[in-house]
């Protein structure tokens, strides 16, 4: 038996835990968490340890496919790779010659690593339609920083004597930070937490902040309104480095805690604390979530008002405040710089057709260099501006999309429909040849984590079945359309090594650290860079008032608007909806739309579930584990009823990703927040009615 290294490739791409694989006779009997790697220190989640069921799971696609009959029939025929590749290459010649290269849409579902050579493919090929998760998730709180201080900030969490967890439940969602959120605790660190629901994190909290789902805004605004009346705020920075604090702090005038608790839910007492604790303990940093705060049709002025009050207390760019560090490589910050802006062609977006969504969401298009993904479904269906007719998905899953029956029906219009994955998954069923794609055990990796670690990882077992890497089928892909000479000539090795250049590392030098190996030149950037060079605004400061929103026609301001539904902006509707709706929230054992076909993880929740309080089931009647439907003005699934304190009365929530139960059909396709065009996943109105018969 040989104990080989590798990562669990499953979960967040900032987490990614270092993996023993103990193989016998080229099988992988056993995993553990590797010791020595710092990302994990030796820990597994559930979803790692579950690996084996993972890999040698029954529904791996083993064979490349192509569809016979009628689309989503079922039936298949097994082809050989060489077939697979000229089938879909003939396919997007033909459609680029018919309707322009543009016409070609090129997705990465939740999956990272194979991002820079997807969109390298698009961009050389001529589509400037890649596109990602990141349509929905992230980039609209990249965004929102963007608008304020021209950068993204990190929480210094290391350094760090009091953290503002915005909407973040890393022991469910990254176990990476919960680790360093601990270890921070231990060192007296003091935790303000946000969030809707009670989790791990708040119950770890000094003060929790529960609030009404979407109403974040309001809040950030009532802790300004503090800091203003009580002089808590850096008045230096305030005065020397923003533009727009006077017109901010007359607006938050109205948000005096008594009239932020009617909004929030929040007690008028616990905003004061926290602006006080925000104020006083320095430094302090903002934990902020990849999403949550983001999930709403006003998500992106709400999370502006967050992010601002980093530099109000004089948090930004220091040490155990939030400090400014460009990322490396796929959304981390490692010190180790690369090449990926130059690999990804993005200087070539300029030069392309309009990316889909640059006439609907422009601001975001200017500072994302993809197209949002979320719009695809509108333009597949109207043909505008221009029409869309192949689709190549990598890890896609028309599931991620709201009012998902709307992007799975407006899938089936496409001319050519190609997936890889690992799993035969509905969304594969759609396709008209499917792929089988490799795990994190079955192929070689680069990975940067911001414990200044990088690891290139090698193949532990042979791939199962005929599975290749997603990045030799867009290799082998670029090869079949003519564009070898700008894919190294099928040489990955070569690729990677471009990629490192900027670090001075090769191929050949990390493969001498089979387990990784802490950077040895680190790139580390300065505190308070801005006092160089200015902040990345038009302006140069920060912007409170934005004039990039301005010059789009929205609130320079990050003004405070309530959710499109809810119980104050449409009251008829909460007549008949009166329960909030809020979905996504993380459990430990699934991701997204995977782990449901691994046993172990499925075992410990064998059926969909919604929360509610125990009171609000009292009033309908409900009891534990009882069938109920799940409905919207939109449409309704069936559940079982879990009775829960974690959420509030008057509050609900329901995992997405679930095919048994899709929450995303709830959901119309158009609740959107204007701005960044993302999903308002996480405020809703609903109501849970108990099923008498069952059907
Ligand atoms: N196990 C597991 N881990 C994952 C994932 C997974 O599917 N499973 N997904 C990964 C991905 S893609 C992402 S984006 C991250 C997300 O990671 P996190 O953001 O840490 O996790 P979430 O559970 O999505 O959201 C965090 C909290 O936001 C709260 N929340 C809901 N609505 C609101 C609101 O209106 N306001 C505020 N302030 N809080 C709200 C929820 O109650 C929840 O506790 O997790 C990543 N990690
Ligand atoms: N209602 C609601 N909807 C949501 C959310 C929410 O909170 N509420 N969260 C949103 C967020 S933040 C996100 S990030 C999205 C995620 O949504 P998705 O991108 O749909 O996420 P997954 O279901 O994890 O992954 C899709 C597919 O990728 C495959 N896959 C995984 N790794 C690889 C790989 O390396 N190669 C290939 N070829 N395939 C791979 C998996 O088997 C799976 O079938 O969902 C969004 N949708
Ligand atoms: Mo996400």
């Amino acid at each position: 038996m040989e104990i080989k290294k590798t990562i669990c490739g499953i979960c967040t791409a900032s987490t990614h835990c270092g993996i023993n694989a103990y193989v016998e006779n080229g099988t992988i009997v056993r995993v553990e968490g590797m010791k020595e790697h710092p990302s994990n220190e030796g820990t597994l989640c559930v979803k790692g340890a579950s690996s084996r069921q993972y890999v040698y799971n029954r529904d791996r696609i083993k064979y490349p496919m192509k569809r016979r009959g009628e689309r989503g029939s079922g039936q298949w025929e097994r082809i050989s790779w060489g077939e697979a590749l000229d089938t879909v290459a003939e396919s997007l010649i033909r459609i680029k010659e018919t309707f322009g290269p543009e016409s070609v849409v090129f997705l990465a579902g939740y999956t990272k690593w194979l991002r820079p050579y997807l969109q390298r493919l698009a961009h050389a090929f001529g589509s400037p339609n890649f596109c990602s998760e990141t349509g929905l998730c992230y980039s609209a709180t990249v965004v929102a920083s963007e608008l304020n201080y021209g950068s993204t900030f990190p929480p210094d969490i290391g350094n760090t004597r009091c953290i503002l967890s915005w909407s973040v439940n890393p022991f469910f969602s990254n176990i990476r930070l919960a680790r360093r959120i601990l270890s921070a605790k231990e060192r007296r660190a003091k935790i303000v937490a946000v969030d809707p629901r009670v989790t791990p994190l708040t119950e770890r909290a000094d003060l929790h902040l529960q609030l009404r789902p979407g109403t974040d805004g309001a809040l950030a605004l009532g802790i300004m309104h503090v800091l203003f009346r009580e002089n808590l705020y850096d008045a230096r920075f305030v005065e020397e480095w923003t533009s727009g604090f006077d017109e901010l702090k007359e607006y938050v005038q109205q948000f005096d805690p008594e009239h932020v608790e009617k909004i929030t839910w929040v007690p008028a007492r616990k905003v004061e604390e926290a602006a006080r604790m925000l104020g006083e303990i320095k430094p302090a940093c903002i934990v902020q979530s990849a999403s949550s705060t983001v999930h709403h049709t006003n998500g992106v002025q709400n999370h502006r008002a967050i992010t601002l009050l980093s530099g109000l207390t004089g948090n930004f760019d220091v040490k155990g405040g939030n400090w400014v560090q460009p990322e490396t490589y796929l959304y981390t910050f490692s010190s180790a710089p690369t090449n990926e802006k130059k690999i990804r062609l993005v200087d070539r977006l300029p030069d392309l057709p309009p990316r889909i969504g640059q006439d609907k969401v422009p601001l975001w298009c200017q500072l994302h260099s993809e197209a949002q993904s979320v719009l695809i479904p509108f333009q597949i269906k109207s043909g505008k501006p221009y029409p869309l007719k192949g689709f190549i998905g990598m890890g896609a899953n028309y599931r991620m999309w709201p009012g998902s029956d709307f992007m799975k029906e407006a899938m089936k219009e496409l001319d050519l429909l190609v997936f890889s994955d690992f799993f035969m998954t509905d969304t594969c069923q759609m396709g008209d040849v499917v792929l089988p794609a490799a795990t994190s055990f079955e192929r070689s990796e680069m990975k940067h984590w911001s414990d200044r670690y990088i690891m290139l990882t090698k193949p532990v077992i042979e791939p199962v079945g005929e599975s290749w890497s997603d990045i030799r089928i867009i290799f082998e892909l670029a090869g079949k359309l003519g564009l070898n000479d700008q894919f190294w000539n099928g040489d990955y090795e070569a690729a990677m090594n471009e990629m490192m250049a900027p670090s001075g590392y090769t191929v050949a030098e990390l493969e001498t650290f089979p387990s990784g190996t802490f950077i040895k030149n680190p790139v580390i950037p300065d505190f308070k860079k801005y006092e160089k060079e200015g902040f990345q605004t038009p302006s140069k400061k920060v912007e409170i008032s934005s004039s990039l929103l301005k010059g789009c026609g929205f609130d320079p301001l990050p003004v405070y608007r309530e959710p499109k539904y809810s119980p104050i902006s449409t009251p008829e509707l909460a007549k008949d909806y009166p329960l909030i709706l809020t979905t996504g929230s993380r459990l430990p054992m699934f991701l997204h739309s995977e782990m449901y076909n691994v046993p172990w993880c499925r075992s410990l929740r064998p059926y969909s579930m919604v929360d509610m309080n125990p009171s609000d089931a009292r009033e309908r009647k409900i009891n534990q584990d009882d069938w109920v439907y799940l409905e919207t003005k939109r449409n309704r699934i069936r559940v079982r009823a879990n009775l829960t304190e974690t959420v509030l009365k008057g509050v609900t929530h329901m995992v997405h990703g679930d095919k048994e139960a899709d929450v995303n059909l709830l959901i119309e396709p158009d609740y959107l927040d204007p701005i960044s065009g993302f999903p308002g996943f996480k405020s809703l109105l609903c109501e849970v009615r108990k099923i008498s018969t069952m059907p």
